[in-house]
């Protein structure tokens, strides 16, 4: 049983740092992700009951790389929500990602889901969760807006405006 459970283990941290490694260089075609096209239509579905988001922003970095996307979620309503993904036409490529700590170095892992309990809330921040925003279809300027989409379970939606910051915030 004991045995079981250490090779249980060690197939966890094989594939931990497997995809740790694959998103180091933020490129990996090998692992698909549910395209953004797989959501419904952003403008037409409705937000989950009572559930708002707040202090939208995006940490641009320079040279086209990877930028993110920072915010809270907050759950008033009488129902746990769970966000399932995010897109924005400003990127070619939008997932949801946790940061964590393989083997002492940091690394960024995909996430599927996020649950905000009834009357909860969760909060996105550097060092923490982000939504990881790739592929800019245009230069990213400080100081303005670009719209961010946030999915829920049972198709329901929340746009957002995020404000573009620079990398020292
Ligand atoms: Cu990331």
């Amino acid at each position: 049983m004991k045995y079981a459970f250490k090779l249980l283990v060690a197939a966890f941290a094989a594939a931990t740092s497997l995809s740790a490694q694959a998103h180091a260089g933020h490129d990996h075609p090998a692992h698909p992700h549910p395209g953004q096209s797989s959501f419904g239509d952003a403008a037409t579905a409705a937000a989950p009951e009572g559930v708002t988001v707040t202090n939208c922003w995006i940490r641009a970095l320079p040279n086209r790389l990877p930028s993110a996307a920072y915010f809270t979620l907050s759950n008033g309503g009488d129902r746990d929500v769970v966000l399932v993904g995010a897109q924005s036409k400003a990127f070619g490529k939008v997932m949801l990602h946790a940061s964590k700590t393989v083997t002492g170095m940091a690394a960024m892992v995909h996430t599927d889901k996020i649950e905000v309990p009834a009357s909860g809330s969760f909060e996105f921040a550097p060092g923490g969760h982000h939504v990881m925003l790739e592929k800019p279809t245009s230069t990213l300027k400080i100081g303005e807006t670009l719209p961010i989409t946030l999915w829920f379970e049972q198709g329901r939606a929340i746009t957002m405006d995020c404000a573009i910051r620079s990398a020292a915030g």
